[in-house]
């Protein structure tokens, strides 16, 4: 199978690029993509080094599969073209998410939705994925009413520019700024741009992206979203009302026996998930699950997900193997 990796040399693309081969996807050429400036530079995979070409250039190579994770200008510009093609288009970016023609696709929820016709695939925004991870289970043993989540989220989501800048604050160099303000010792409640009603694009994705996801329609969530100073993954802490009444030791179960999810929660001996651990891993970490005794049917936990993986690399990657397994591809 030939696979574009579009956006190769980006934080998401190199790890995107470790995925594939960790996980041994069937590639027989690797078609590593990304900006005009970075066009004859090299990126390594399995060891042998390849030549980053344009974006023509891999059409023209006519591969089955092109990951996206370029941006989301680039993914609206490029992506048709590659689907009138008939390469399939996994796409990162959130330029097709809530496109109702678009199916947004998280493979352990709603991989059955994928049909043949379906060349653009939408992968979700990362604090989406970790979320409904958890959510979905629980939605179907106990009907969801209401969520709010908070969020925590690593620098690593808004790229290597702010990773640089980070690490160049850390060290007390001067910096370009891609926040509006110093990361380092801070916390920005701010990731991406602001939108409607004063939310962040990030906080209106985590409102809307779960419902499409989950195909429910009769829940509601709300978001604050905030930049931490931290590189492993994104940290949730999540509110969620049921419409029915619930037992902690099921729901702890139930949790621990979802596909992709790991429960870590032994508080007696400090045993919660933390971005330090959960980075380089393909699970979806939950602890600190526990009764809100300020109302009835309501739960509290804490949700943690290196966001490269599972957050964008690894959920692409297993809607890929999705669709060579069911053969749409
Ligand atoms: P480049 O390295 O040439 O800039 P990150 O989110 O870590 O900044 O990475 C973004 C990725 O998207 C990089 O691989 C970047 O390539 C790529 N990219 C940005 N703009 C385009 C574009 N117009 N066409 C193709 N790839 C792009
Ligand atoms: C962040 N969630 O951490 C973002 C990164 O819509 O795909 C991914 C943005 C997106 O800032």
């Amino acid at each position: 199978m030939k696979i574009a990796v579009v956006g190769a040399t980006g934080m998401v693309g190199q790890v995107m690029l470790k995925v594939l081969e960790e996980r041994n996807f069937p590639i027989t050429e690797l078609i590593p993509v990304a900006s005009e400036r970075s066009i004859g530079s090299k990126v390594k995979y399995k060891g042998t080094e390849y030549e980053v070409v344009s974006m023509q250039t891999a059409i023209d190579k006519k591969p089955e599969i092109a990951i996206f994770s370029a941006g989301g200008g680039t993914s609206l510009d490029w992506a048709p073209k590659f689907a009138e093609a008939g390469i399939f288009v996994i796409d990162n970016s959130s330029a097709w998410r809530m496109d109702p023609t678009k199916k947004l696709v998280v493979p352990e929820i709603n991989a059955d939705v994928l049909e043949k016709e379906d060349k653009i695939i939408a992968n979700p925004n990362c604090s989406t994925i970790q979320l409904v991870m958890v959510l979905h289970p629980l939605n179907k043993k106990y009907d969801i009413k209401r969520v709010v989540v908070s969020t925590y989220q690593s620098v690593t989501g808004t790229g290597k520019a702010a990773v640089d800048q980070l690490n160049a604050e850390i060290e007390g160099k001067d910096a370009d700024k891609v926040y509006p303000y110093q990361i380092f010792k801070n916390a920005l409640p701010h990731c991406d741009v602001f939108a409607d009603d004063d939310y962040t694009k990030e906080e209106i994705k985590l409102m809307k992206e779960p419902k499409k996801i989950l195909g429910d329609d009769s829940f509601n969530l709300t978001a604050t979203a905030v930049r931490v100073p931290v590189q492993g993954g994104h940290s949730e802490s999540v509110n969620i009302e049921f419409e029915n009444e619930f037992d902690l030791d099921e729901v702890k179960k139930i949790l621990s026996e979802t596909p992709g999810v790991t429960v870590l929660d032994d508080v007696k001996n400090n045993q919660y998930p933390m971005p330090l651990m959960a980075e380089g891993k393909d699970d979806v970490f939950v602890g600190r699950i526990r009764r809100d005794i300020s109302q009835p049917k309501t739960l509290n936990c804490w949700i943690v997900a290196d966001n490269l993986r599972k957050g964008a690399a690894t959920n692409a990657v297993q809607i890929a193997e999705y669709l060579l397994d069911k053969k749409l591809v």
